[in-house]
C-alpha cells in the first residue's frame, strides 16, 4: 500500500542543526532554561552514543556544566593531573598546576553524549529528532528563519527565531551562508595522525612522546582502554597500518619493547590542520563547534573550545528571549573569536613542539632544537608550566 506523506509545519524558538556535543549541550541549557528549542540530527541515537573522540572535559567546561547544575549529572570521576613527556623514550612527568575551583574531569565525549541524551531526551523530554534528511536552512533578512527537513512521516518545515548550527565541518549550516559572507582562515600542519583505540589502559601517566621516529600519544580512555596516536605522513591512510604494524611502531617510538599487542578496536586517520571560519554568524544563524573550526588533536582542545561557544550562545539566546535584549547575540562572534584564536595558539605551539622535536627530517635541525628548548622550558621554568597549566585546564 502507498504511504501518504505529509507536509508537516511548526514552530520553535532554537532550532538546532546536529546533535553531536554542542548541540545536545546547547539544547539541554536551553530546555532546562524553558526555551523552546528542536534538535535535528541525520544519524540515529545509538551511532551518535557510541562515536568515540575526546576524553577530558576541561575545568574551564567543567565550571560552566556546574553553573547549569548539571556536572554531577554529566561528567564523569577525576583524571590524570600529569603528564609524562617522553623524549626517545625518556619521561619527564609535568604536573598540571591546580588552582582554585574544579579541575578538569575524565569523562570521554560518548559518555558525555550519552549522558547528555538521557538528561535531555529521557528526563527532561527534550525534543531531538534522529534519522533526518534533507535538512535546508532558509535564513533571509527581515523574515523568521525557516528550516525544512524530511523523514519517514514526510517533509517538515520549522520556522525559528534562530538557528544553531551544531553540525561540524561538512553540515548544511556553514554551507547555507551565501559565498562572500566568511572568511576561511587555515593551516595546514602537513602530516596526519593515526588514531587507534586500544584495549589496554593507561598504566602510569598519560604520555606525549617525541621520538626520532616521529610523534606517538597514549591518553586514557576509560579503566580499560586508551587511545594512541602515531605521526604518520598524509600519503599514508588508516589501511596502511596493521596492527602489527602499529604496535611495532609505539615500541620503536616509546623504546619501550616490553609493551604488548592489544585488541584495537578502531583506527583512524586525522590529517592534522587549524581552522577558523569568521564571523561565526549570519543573520539568525549561529555557528557553533567544529562548524566554525577544527583544531588538531593534539590540543584536545576541539570539544572543549564547542562546549566554550555554547556557553556564550545560550547566555546570549537567554538574554534575548528572556529579557528582549539582543546584544549579546549580536556580540556572539567577536565575544567567542578571541579565545579561538588563543587556543589556536596553543594547539599550534603544542603540534610544532611535538613533531619538530622529533625526527629532523620534518622541519630540520634547527627546528628540532627550538623545539626541544621548548619541551624543556616547561620543566625549567615555573612561568612557562603555569601557562602550560592553564592552557590544559582551558583557563587561559
Ligand atoms: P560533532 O560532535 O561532530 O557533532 C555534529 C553533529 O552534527 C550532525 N550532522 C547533521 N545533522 C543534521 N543534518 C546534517 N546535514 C548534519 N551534518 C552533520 C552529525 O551527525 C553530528 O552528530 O560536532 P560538535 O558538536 O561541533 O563537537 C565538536 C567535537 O566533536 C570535536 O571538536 C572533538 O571530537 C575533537 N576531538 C577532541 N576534542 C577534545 O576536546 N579533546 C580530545 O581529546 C579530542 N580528541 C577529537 C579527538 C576529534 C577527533 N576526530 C574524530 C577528528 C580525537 C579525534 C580522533
Amino acid at each position: 500500500m502507498k504511504t501518504i506523506k505529509k507536509n508537516i509545519t511548526e514552530e520553535t524558538t532554537v532550532a538546532i542543526i546536529g546533535a553531536g556535543v554542542s548541540g545536545l549541550t546547547l539544547a539541554t541549557f536551553l530546555q532546562k532554561a524553558g526555551i523552546a528549542c528542536i534538535v535535528l540530527e541525520r544519524r540515529d541515537r545509538s551511532y551518535i552514543e557510541t562515536r568515540q573522540r575526546a576524553g577530558v572535559v576541561d575545568a574551564r567546561a567543567v565550571h560552566m556544566f556546574e553553573r547549569w547544575d548539571l556536572a554531577g549529572k554529566l561528567l564523569a570521576g577525576p583524571v590524570a593531573t600529569t603528564i609524562n613527556y617522553r623524549l626517545n623514550g625518556k619521561g619527564r612527568i609535568f604536573k598540571i598546576a591546580e588552582e582554585d575551583g574544579s579541575p578538569s574531569l575524565f569523562c570521554t565525549q560518548q559518555m558525555l553524549v550519552g549522558n547528555l541524551m538521557r538528561e535531555l531526551i529521557d528526563n527532561m523530554e527534550g525534543d531531538v529528532r534522529f534519522d533526518v534528511s534533507e535538512v535546508v536552512l532558509r535564513n533571509e533578512e527581515g523574515d523568521r528563519p525557516v528550516v525544512t527537513y524530511a523523514d519517514g512521516r514526510g517533509s517538515h518545515e520549522l520556522v525559528c527565531d534562530y538557528i544553531a548550527g551544531c553540525d561540524a565541518d561538512r553540515g548544511v549550516s556553514r554551507a547555507s551562508i551565501p559565498d562572500g559572507i566568511l572568511t576561511r582562515y587555515t593551516h595546514e600542519f602537513g602530516y596526519a595522525w593515526l588514531a587507534a583505540l586500544v584495549e589496554a589502559p593507561v598504566t602510569g601517566h598519560p604520555i606525549m612522546g617525541v621520538s626520532d621516529h616521529g610523534c606517538v600519544a597514549q591518553l586514557p580512555r576509560g579503566p580499560y582502554r586508551s587511545r594512541y596516536y602515531l605521526q604518520c605522513p598524509l600519503s599514508d591512510g588508516a589501511a596502511d597500518w596493521t596492527d602489527e604494524r602499529i604496535w611495532n611502531e609505539i615500541r620503536l617510538r616509546l623504546n619501550d619493547e616490553t609493551i604488548p599487542n592489544a585488541v584495537i578496536h578502531d583506527k583512524f586517520f586525522v590529517p592534522l590542520r587549524s581552522v577558523v571560519y569568521a564571523p561565526m554568524q549570519y543573520r539568525n544563524l549561529f555557528l557553533v563547534g567544529d562548524a566554525a573550526h577544527l583544531v588538531p588533536p593534539t590540543s584536545a582542545k576541539g570539544m572543549n573550545l564547542a562546549l566554550y561557544d555554547v556557553d556564550i550562545l545560550s547566555q546570549a539566546v537567554l538574554k534575548a528571549v528572556i529579557h528582549k535584549d539582543l546584544s549579546a547575540l549580536a556580540n556572539y562572534s567577536d565575544t567567542v573569536l578571541p579565545n579561538i584564536w588563543n587556543y589556536q595558539d596553543f594547539a599550534v605551539w603544542m603540534t610544532d613542539m611535538m613533531h619538530d622535536a622529533g625526527d629532523p627530517a620534518q622541519n630540520g635541525t634547527f627546528r628540532q632544537q627550538i623545539a626541544r628548548a621548548r619541551l624543556d622550558n616547561l620543566f625549567n621554568s615555573e612561568t612557562a608550566a603555569r601557562l602550560h597549566s592553564e592552557y590544559q585546564r582551558g583557563m587561559n
